[in-house]
């Protein structure tokens, strides 16, 4: 039997080249291999408030740029995660599986609430619900960014305590990093991921940037000090996350990129670093616009969400059986 794998991208703008290579490009090669579910993470995208608009278009902008990049639904299951009601049942229970301790060491909270006047408490237990969305589909395997790894570990640690007290209810998935492109630099601040909800859009290049936004904003990247094209991530990490996406973009290695711009400048090298990103975005937002303009990834996301919520229900019952919780009734018969 295939592995399973689960991983999730919050709808909370639109997807970046950081989000494609870090992520996308590796949901696509990993469907062949492995059961796969892909989830537009909703619930993850409301702990920032969102105008009801904005998040409509997000989440299916979202999906079709997934199903642009290669997503197949007859290999894959995509599917939006309101439309699925175990993940915040699940959530709940995994917010009082984990500790105030616990939550309160993760990175990313902290990252995302500094400076800010308010903080949803739904931005701080937001790891619970992750750790529900991949718990309930018995996932062997996530596949995610450096950015997720704690949170992933987290997830391991409440799903080995879950089992420690009740049984053996869930499976303890493992986390697959990429080795090259888990860590997308921002255009503007290399020690900055790159992402979507970056107040300056010239940070990012967002999957539906035109080509001239795109040669604009890779003109304007911060380079560092000097004029040799050299791959240096500690001396000169802002050209050497330029290096890293033409070399994820092109499929060359990073060697025989500096090797092509020995003698030139950064001028000559991200004109063509720009042309290279437009090429591996073209065929996606062709294929993004088809799929919006004819309105056909709705089926894909309604047949989604129901193989979504025949695997999930099952577990839920399971992890609700194990805990003496919906004892009384048949918890399908009453959802229905
Ligand atoms: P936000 O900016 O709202 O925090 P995000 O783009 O950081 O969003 P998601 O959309 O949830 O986060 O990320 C989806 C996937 O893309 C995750 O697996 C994440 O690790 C990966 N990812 C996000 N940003 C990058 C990046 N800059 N480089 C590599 N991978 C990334
Ligand atoms: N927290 C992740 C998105 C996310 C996710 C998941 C990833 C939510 N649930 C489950 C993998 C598995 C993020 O911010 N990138």
């Amino acid at each position: 039997m295939k592995k399973r794998i689960f991983s999730g991208v919050q709808p909370s703008g639109i997807l970046t080249l950081g989000n494609y290579l870090g992520a996308i490009k590796r949901f696509v090669e990993l469907q062949e291999d492995y059961d796969a579910f892909y989830c537009v993470v909703d619930y993850h995208a409301i702990t920032v408030p969102q105008s009801p608009e904005s998040l409509k278009s997000q989440i299916a902008h979202a999906a079709c740029f997934m199903l642009g990049a290669g997503l197949d639904p007859a290999k894959m299951t995509l599917f939006v995660q309101s439309d699925v009601p175990a993940h915040t049942q699940l959530g709940w229970i995994m917010e009082c599986t984990a500790t105030f301790g616990e939550l309160s060491r993760m990175t990313q909270f902290k990252d995302k609430s500094q400076g800010k006047e308010s903080v949803s408490g739904g931005l701080f237990t937001y790891p619970a619900l992750m750790a529900a969305d991949i718990l309930l589909y018995d996932t062997d395997v996530v596949p995610v960014g450096e950015d997720q790894k704690q949170h992933v570990e987290l997830c391991r640690d409440l799903a080995e305590r879950f089992n420690s007290r009740f049984g053996d209810v869930f499976k303890v998935p493992e986390p697959l990093i990429p080795e090259k492109g888990a860590r997308i630099m921002s255009l503007q601040d290399p020690h900055k991921k790159m992402s979507k909800s970056d107040p300056n859009p010239a940070a990012y290049i967002s999957l539906a940037d035109s080509k001239d936004d795109i040669v604009k904003k890779i003109r304007r990247a911060v380079t560092d000090s000097g004029r040799e094209v050299a791959y240096n991530p500690e001396e000169k990490p802002a050209l050497a996350n330029l290096i890293t996406i033409y070399s994820l973009c092109s499929g060359k290695p990073v060697e025989e990129i500096v090797r092509a711009y020995e003698g030139k400048g950064y001028a000559d090298f991200k004109q063509d670093l720009a042309e290279v990103v437009v090429e591996t975005l073209a065929p996606i937002q062709a294929r993004h616009d088809s799929l919006m303009a004819d309105g056909s990834y709705v089926d894909v996301l309604r047949e989604g969400a129901r193989r979504a919520h025949e695997v999930s229900s099952a577990v839920l019952k399971r992890v609700k059986e194990a805990m003496g919780l919906s004892v009384f009734v048949d918890p399908a018969g009453v959802r229905i």
